[in-house]
C-alpha cells in the first residue's frame, strides 16, 4: 500500500463518522446507529473528547480505546482457521510500500538476526543456527487492509519456544521489529505467545523467497498484513510501544482479526 490515510479534517460530521469506523464492534454498530456525537463517543471511551480537540487527536483516542478492547478480547488459545493445500493462493500475492524491484536483498552468509532488550542471551543468531530450530508449518489466510486476502503455507518456529530459548522476559508489553528496508513493526506479548504465532523461514516448505522477506518474516493469522513484519534483521524486548510504519500513519495499532 502506499497511500497515507485520509485524516478528516475539522469537520465535525465526518470526524464523528471516522471515529465511528474506527470503534470495535459492537460499540461501532451501536454508535453509528444512534445518536453519534462527541459526547456520546466520550462516554463510550473513557476518553475526554471535547469539542475543538484537533481531528487527529479524537481519532488517535478512539483508536487507543480501540487497542484496548481488541487486547481485552484476545483469546490467547482460540486458533484462527486452518486451511488445505489445495486452498493455498498462487501465485500468492507480494505486497509492500514499493514496487518487488525494490525490496530488500538480504546476504544470507552475513545475515544475523539481532536481539536487545528485556533478554538473557542477546547472542545475534545466524541463519544457519535458526534453520536448526524446531520447526512447524502452518496454512492460514493472510488479510491485507487495501481488501484482498489470500491463504499462504508458511514453516518456521514457533515464536513463543523462541522467546523462551532466548530467556525473553515474556512479562514484557511488547517485541519491537526492524526490518532490512527500516519497515517496523510494535507487537504486543500475549499475540507473540499465540499458538500460531511463527517465526518464518520457508513460503510453500521453500526458503523464503525475497518477495515474501527473505529470511525471516513474523507470522501471524490473527493479525491484519501490516502487522506482519518481512525482512526482519533486529528484534527488542521492551515495555515500550514503538510504533509501527503504517501504525504510526493513523492505521488502528492493535489490528486484530
Ligand atoms: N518489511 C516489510 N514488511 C511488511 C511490509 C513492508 O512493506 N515491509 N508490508 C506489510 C503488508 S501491508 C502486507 S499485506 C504484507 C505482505 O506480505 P506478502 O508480500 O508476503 O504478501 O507484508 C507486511 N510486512
Ligand atoms: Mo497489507
Amino acid at each position: 500500500m502506499r497511500q497515507r490515510k485520509d485524516v478528516p479534517g475539522v469537520d465535525a460530521k465526518s470526524l464523528i463518522k471516522e471515529a465511528g469506523r474506527l470503534l470495535p464492534d459492537p460499540a461501532r454498530r451501536q454508535f453509528l446507529r444512534g445518536a453519534a456525537s462527541l459526547g456520546t463517543l466520550t462516554l463510550l471511551t473513557g476518553c475526554e473528547i471535547i469539542d475543538g480537540d484537533s481531528a487527529e487527536n479524537t481519532l488517535r483516542y478512539v483508536s487507543r480505546f480501540n487497542d484496548r478492547v481488541q487486547a481485552a478480547l484476545f483469546n490467547r488459545s482460540k486458533l484462527a482457521p486452518t486451511y488445505t493445500e489445495a486452498d493455498i493462493t498462487r501465485p500468492f500475492p507480494f505486497n509492500a510500500y514499493y514496487d518487488l524491484d525494490e525490496a530488500p536483498v538480504v546476504d544470507p552468509a552475513t545475515y544475523k538476526l539481532g536481539i536487545a532488550g528485556l533478554v538473557q542471551d542477546k547472542t545475534p543468531w545466524t541463519l544457519e543456527r535458526l534453520y536448526a530450530l524446531p520447526q512447524l508449518s502452518q496454512i492460514t489466510r493472510h488479510v491485507c487492509v487495501e481488501g484482498w486476502s489470500a491463504i499462504g503455507s508458511w514453516q518456521g518456529a514457533l515464536m513463543s519456544d523462541f522467546l523462551q530459548r532466548i530467556g525473553a522476559d515474556t512479562r514484557a508489553r511488547y517485541i519491537h521489529f526492524i526490518c532490512a528496508e527500516g519497515y517496523t513493526e510494535t507487537l504486543d506479548m500475549p499475540t507473540l505467545l499465540h499458538p500460531q504465532t511463527q517465526l518464518t523461514f520457508k513460503f510453500d516448505n521453500e526458503i523464503l523467497p525475497r518477495a515474501y522477506g527473505f529470511p525471516i518474516k513474523i507470522r501471524m493469522p490473527t493479525k491484519l498484513g501490516f502487522k506482519q513484519p518481512k525482512y526482519v534483521v533486529a528484534m527488542e524486548v521492551t515495555n515500550q510501544d514503538k510504533g509501527g510504519y503504517w501504525s504510526n500513519q493513523g492505521y488502528n495499532w492493535y489490528s486484530g482479526l
